[in-house]
């Protein structure tokens, strides 16, 4: 267990970030616990591995991929339970993560390509992406562009108070991107003054009435789309879709340790640190899905037809 609390504070401390990464990371740090168990019962270990995954799912609570990838794995695992011998779990409790991570990475191959095609393939006037904090979907989807010899670059913001957008801008430039940096508060300025065309960010969760959960930041971004009247898109698989939503539960936005805003603030200062904030539908024009690009209210309907077993 103490090796699965290191492996999840690599999570908390966001060495590693981004609802992908976390998820494909959770999954794997899960079934590598699998593998190091020593007990000889089954439900014991089924007990374990439901410790684990609440010790997972605690590292960042916005994050339904790695919630559905969790229990996609522990609920597989209990259906067979009874019909496999006790030195079997390990392996198949891989191979029930070997699974999800495909369908997580498949999707995000399908978004690249679907999202690439929204790029014109010759814009002489110079195509612009405004971008947000670091989504590996949109950075899949960029660098597919670029690929395919679109001609397009990108304004992105550094996104306080752990700057991804740091990461976003290394990636893109080793990728042959051109790309503007600017700090949040000159989010609405650079839309207007580089003319963007499209304003792309990733998602950590999707609730049954279509509102996308980001990177605090987001929503003013939306606004700033609005006012500027440049389309506002989300790209993220559908796996992130969060199904308590559909029972009324509401998703929780994430709040951060304030030390990562002022390590050493004057007494009596407040300081709230949100990680995440809610995108409503109405400001979005649509999301890059696996299942193509439709408006966010339909989440709901694509999640339960492409993955009926993860509705509970
Ligand atoms: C990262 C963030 C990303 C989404 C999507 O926040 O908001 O836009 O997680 O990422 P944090 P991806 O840095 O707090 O994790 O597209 O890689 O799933």
């Amino acid at each position: 267990m103490d090796k699965l609390k290191k492996d999840a504070e690599r999570i908390s401390s966001l060495e590693i970030q981004g609802a992908t990464d976390v998820c494909l990371s959770a999954c794997d740090f899960l079934s590598d616990y699998a593998q190091r168990l020593e007990i000889d019962d089954k439900k014991k270990i089924l007990k374990k591995l439901h410790k684990g995954k609440d010790i997972l799912f605690a590292t960042r609570p916005t994050e339904p991929a790695m919630k559905n990838g969790l229990n996609y794995i522990l609920k597989k695992l209990e259906k067979e339970l009874e019909l496999i011998a006790i030195s079997e779990i390990p392996s198949k409790v891989q191979q029930f993560k070997d699974e999800y991570h495909k369908m997580l990475l498949d999707s995000k191959a399908k978004i690249a390509k679907i999202g690439a095609n929204r790029f014109p393939d010759d814009d002489p006037e110079g195509f612009t992406v405004f971008t947000h904090c670091h989504s590996s979907v949109v950075t899949a989807i960029l660098i597919e562009a670029k690929n395919q010899g679109k001609n397009f670059r990108v304004v992105n913001t550094e996104t306080q108070p752990k700057l991804q957008g740091r990461k976003t801008a290394k990636e893109l430039l080793d990728a042959g991107i051109k790309v503007i940096h600017v700090v949040d508060s000159a989010m609405r300025w650079a839309v207007n003054h580089f003319e963007a065309d499209i304003i792309l960010v990733g998602a950590d969760s999707i609730t049954s009435e279509g509102t996308v959960l980001n990177k605090i930041g987001s929503r003013l971004l939306a606004l700033v789309s609005r006012e500027n009247h440049v389309p506002f898109y989300v790209a993220t698989p559908l796996l992130k879709y969060n199904p308590e939503t559909s029972f009324g539960i509401l998703e929780i936005i994430e709040m951060r340790d304030t030390n990562e805003i002022w390590e050493e603030p004057p007494k009596n200062l407040e300081i709230v640190n949100p990680a995440f904030e809610t995108v409503s539908r109405r400001y979005i024009d649509g999301l890059i899905t696996e299942a193509g690009i439709f408006p966010s209210a339909h989440a709901y309907l694509w999640f339960q037809k492409l993955y009926p077993d993860l509705v509970s």
